[in-house]
């Protein structure tokens, strides 16, 4: 109900009545005021005028269900979202749900005690400034299909970004997104399939958002939004911001099951498109022109007089200077 609540205060420019809540809600006023007094003691302020109803006045920057939820214009992607206090990982606490799961349920963490990255890196969790979600998929598709996800979610993510914080989000392929030549999101996809069947997939996507110092060993190559911005955002937004482009992306996505679609959005904001790179393929370095990704989301790289469709993750992609 505090979903419900906060979705018609915030759509209310004006005052709303208690009996207008009690007849929308089909509750009691008892049961209207219990929950406004819950809102309250979370952090909300609203306002209560006689004869006139509620206002709401100030959001407090949390993550929880209702937070997010009461911005969702979706029809699946995020409907039910489990928000835990603290977790090790999002992407572990996913994989423990999934079974019982319907698609498109959302984890969140305030705290996470061991955020990962790929390959067994870690990734820097500060509590309360940044977003740690995991969304579970069950799509029909084939398991090789599964890696483009993590693309469709990054391009959703820089969507997303650039509309809440309005800055200029970069994709360095595949699933690292950069502000100022500097990292603020990296998205972990891990599955679950059988030969030809897929059972769950989770969607990890990690953003800095009002971290006002990055910790000194990723200082040189990782940034937050507030850094960029100056100012401090609305997590719950930019979380409902993501959720509603990326139903449409991935709607898009799963009507050819390739790239075709979002591959022109994708290309538009990655970065070194048309620019030298360095390839660390494990097999051999070399250095080429980044084209662009294919509908497949493999990146094609001219080397020389050949066109290289870099796929493996195995391979990273960093400018001729380093990171980016
Ligand atoms: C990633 O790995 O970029 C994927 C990160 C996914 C994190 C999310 S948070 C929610 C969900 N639950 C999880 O447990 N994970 C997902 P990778 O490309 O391997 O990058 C990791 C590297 O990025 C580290 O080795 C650091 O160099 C750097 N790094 C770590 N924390 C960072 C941060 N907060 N911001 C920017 N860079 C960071």
């Amino acid at each position: 109900m505090k979903t419900q609540i906060l979705r018609i205060l915030r759509n209310s420019p004006d005052y709303v009545s208690g009996q207008e809540l009690c007849e929308e809600l089909g509750v009691s006023r008892t049961a209207v005021w219990k929950s406004m007094n819950k809102l309250k003691e979370e952090g909300y302020e609203i306002e209560a005028v006689q004869n006139r109803g509620y206002h709401l006045i100030s959001c407090p920057d949390v993550v929880t269900g209702s937070e997010v939820g009461s911005r969702l214009s979706t029809s699946w992607a995020g409907r039910k979202i489990l928000h835990y206090k603290e977790t090790d990982s999002t992407n572990n606490q996913a994989k423990r749900e999934a079974e019982a799961a319907e698609h498109g349920t959302l984890i969140i963490a305030d705290i996470q005690s061991a955020g990962k990255g790929r390959r067994g890196r870690s990734w820097s969790s500060p509590a309360g400034t940044g977003i740690f979600m995991s969304l579970i998929l069950k799509p029909v598709l084939r398991p090789a299909y599964a890696s483009m996800l993590t693309l469709v979610a990054a391009l959703s993510t820089a969507r997303a970004i650039e509309e809440t914080a309005g800055l200029e989000a970069k994709i360095k392929w595949p699933n690292d997104l950069v502000v100022n030549k500097k990292k603020v999101t990296g998205i972990l996809t891990e599955l679950s399939a059988e030969m030809e069947q897929i059972h769950y997939i989770v969607i990890g996507i990690g953003i800095n958002v009002n971290t006002e110092n990055m910790p000194d060993d990723i200082a040189s190559t990782a940034t937050s939004l507030r850094i960029e911005s100056g100012r401090q955002l609305s997590r719950a937004a930019l979380i409902a911001c993501f959720l509603n482009y990326f139903e449409k992306d991935y709607e898009s996505f799963l009507s050819s099951c390739d790239l075709s679609s979002l591959m022109e959005e994708y290309n538009k904001r990655l970065i070194n498109r048309g620019s030298m790179v360095r390839v660390l393929d494990p097999e051999e370095e070399y250095e080429g022109k980044a084209l662009g990704i294919n509908e497949k989301g493999g990146l094609m790289v001219q080397r020389g007089d050949q066109l290289e469709i870099i796929t493996s993750g195995e391979v990273s992609v960093r400018g001729v200077y380093g990171y980016v």
